[in-house]
């Protein structure tokens, strides 16, 4: 039986995959309170999976700058019933969460993949549970919770500085256990990193993937975006109006060689991604 690592990862795999963003959360910058009931959480996963998401992500935490922490319980009352019902609807599904323990809980109620924020340096204990349950990790680079990762946004060279930061991440994940088989990077546009930041590390996105493991990008609908596209009077462009902005990075990563796009609009990106592959089958 081909396993959902296979089905990710393997060889085989029509990359870019899409992961389709789900925030069970009062506050995500984005969808925050819009699936707050479980039945609505449940039919956005199920819609995601059928317009062409490989995965969905769950998240019970806001990681949005400033945001505050909620409590290991809190964040498990979130994610379990969605992640049980997704699952029994044949649903893949990764956790997004920095915590050992709430990974643990998501993985026996069944989900596939760890998409740590934190790349495992939140919780010392995540590396054995991913090993344990040999699953696969993604490791974005982050350098702070999200109520102090503005100040931390400070770089000489912010390509060289992520792409060695993800390596230490990496040694650390196989020193604790985890096969390199196991692991994506993921450059945390937005975590500890300005607008300046995110356009170099989107430019750049080459010297990631050259580190050998497959890269997920997560630019969907980030405030950067709404900057770019300030009108006149200086306010940034609407959540909800960023998607052709959307649209465009997640064509330039694919081109980069990108492993995944993160977003939340599923099919416009699936869409899109047919067009580059009907393109690229022509070269
Ligand atoms: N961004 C957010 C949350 N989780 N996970 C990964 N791997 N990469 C990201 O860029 C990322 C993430 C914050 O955005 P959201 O509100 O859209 O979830």
């Amino acid at each position: 039986m081909r396993s959902w690592r296979d089905e990710l990862l393997g060889t085989g795999v029509r990359r870019p995959v899409v992961v389709g963003v789900l925030n069970v959360t009062p506050d995500s910058f984005s969808d925050g309170g819009r699936y707050t009931r479980l039945d609505d959480a449940v039919a956005h996963g199920v819609l995601m999976r059928a317009q062409g998401a490989a995965l969905v992500d769950i998240g019970g935490e806001s990681t949005r700058p400033g945001a505050e922490r909620i409590d290991a319980a809190t964040e498990r009352g979130r994610v379990l019933p969605v992640i049980r019902d997704l699952t029994a609807a044949g649903v893949p599904v990764s956790v997004d969460t920095t915590r050992a323990s709430v990974a643990s809980a998501a993985l026996e109620a069944g989900a596939v993949v760890v998409n740590d924020v934190s790349g495992g340096l939140a919780d010392a204990d995540m590396a054995k549970v991913v090993a344990e349950a040999d699953v696969p990790w993604v490791l974005m680079h982050w350098r702070g919770h999200s109520r102090v990762m503005a100040e931390l946004a400070v770089y000489r060279d912010v390509v060289a500085e992520v792409r060695d930061e993800l390596r230490a991440r990496v040694d650390a994940a196989v020193d604790g256990g985890v096969r390199p088989d196991q692991l994506i990077v993921d450059p945390g546009l937005g975590f500890a990193k300005n607008a300046g930041h995110n356009w170099r590390l989107s430019a750049h996105l080459g010297t990631l993937v050259a580190m050998g493991y497959p890269v997920l990008f997560g630019a969907s609908r980030k405030s950067y975006l709404g900057r770019l596209l300030a009108g006149p009077d200086g306010q940034p462009r609407p959540v909800d109006r960023r998607e052709a902005a959307t649209l465009a990075t997640s064509l330039l990563a694919a081109q980069a060689g990108v492993w995944g796009l993160r977003v939340h609009d599923v099919e416009a990106t699936v869409d899109a991604l047919a067009v580059w592959r009907a393109t690229e089958e022509q070269r």
